[in-house]
């Protein structure tokens, strides 16, 4: 309407002024993903947001994600500003880490190599000795193992035991979860194949075992987009955050994409994976980190960027 259009023209105005760029992720709402490609900026998964941040030449970065995404680029760009359209907006494996326990535990299993998911605060990135996105976490898990090495894995436990399954690997688990995968549920997901049988299952790893086993593909939201492109099924059921329809739908518009279902009634429910964080990075929220800058800006201590910075480099160079 009238009122978010005059938002997005602000919004392209106030980004040229400070040579600023609007980096989204796949889980933002359809308006923010298509304002980012709009005004050439980037719509990624978490890894790729935090390169593209690094690589682009803007002084300042509106990171549209969840805080630990603005910390990581704040961590990789350190000469930057980085700006997200609200620093309230966290998530539950984030904060189902804690840095002090977390540290605890990596301190009664000396002998294990600490390897941490992205979605967790710098600090525990700090304390790790590998950061890795669900993009590129089985191949490192997997390098790892076959060095030899014993792995503690945090916080996300789905995704832990997900890899551990397809590595063999001996790995000690936190036990976070996602609350937005966590929801998925078996029976109703059973239910909606049978009524669509010529669809093919696609699941992000942080859902539960029993969504995973029922997957036709496992991986990451880049992973997930490039099997729908892929795939020759003209039906596809998704179990992550909803926000991956808008990707999904722009790169193949003739296939048709539902929601896996988070209730256990069977009845798919149109509205309920996705994640409340990821919903707070509205236009509003955006023009005004960019007209006040200040309550919007990530900053990460000095020398916790610096200890955060070696398992991240870690990943990147492995990723290259
Ligand atoms: O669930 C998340 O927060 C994901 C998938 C992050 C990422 O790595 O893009
Ligand atoms: Fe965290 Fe889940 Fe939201 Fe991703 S979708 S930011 S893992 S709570």
């Amino acid at each position: 309407d009238a009122e978010k259009q005059a938002y997005k023209e602000r919004i392209k105005v106030l980004l040229r002024e400070k040579n600023a760029v609007l980096v989204a992720h796949y889980y933002t709402d359809p308006e923010i993903q298509a304002l980012a490609e709009e005004t050439n900026g980037c719509v990624a998964d978490s890894l790729e947001m935090a390169r593209f941040g690094r690589d682009h030449q803007a002084d300042t970065l509106i990171v549209a994600g969840v805080k630990f995404m603005g910390e990581t680029s704040k961590i990789l760009s350190p000469n930057k500003k980085v700006l997200m359209p609200t620093l309230e907006a966290t998530c539950s494996l984030d904060l189902g880490c804690p840095v002090d326990e977390f540290s605890e535990f990596c301190d009664a299993h000396p002998d294990h190599t600490v390897v941490v998911y992205a979605n967790t605060s710098a600090a525990v990135k700090a304390r790790a000795d590998w950061v890795v996105t669900s993009s590129i976490a089985l191949e490192i898990v997997e390098h790892l193992d076959s060095e030899g090495k014993k792995i503690i894995w945090g916080p996300d436990r789905h995704l832990g035991s997900y890899i551990q399954k397809q590595t063999g690997a001996d790995m000690l688990m936190w036990q976070g979860a996602c609350v937005v995968h966590d929801e998925f549920k078996a029976k109703a997901l059973a239910n909606l194949k049978q009524q669509y049988p010529d669809a093919a299952v696609l699941v992000h790893p942080e859902s539960p075992q029993n969504i995973v086993e029922m997957a036709d593909a496992v991986g990451s939201t880049s992973q997930l987009i490039a099997a729908s492109q892929k795939m020759d099924n003209e039906t596809f059921i998704v179990a992550t955050d909803r926000g991956i329809f808008y990707k999904m739908q722009q790169l193949a518009p003739e296939k048709t994409f539902i929601e896996a279902p988070t209730g256990g009634n069977g009845a798919t429910c149109r509205s309920c994976a996705h994640c409340p964080w990821m919903a707070m990075n509205g236009l509003q929220a955006i023009e005004s980190a960019l007209t006040d800058g200040s309550g919007h800006e990530i900053f990460v201590d000095e020398a916790l960027r610096h200890k955060a910075l070696i398992p991240l480099d870690r990943m990147l160079d492995f990723a290259q």
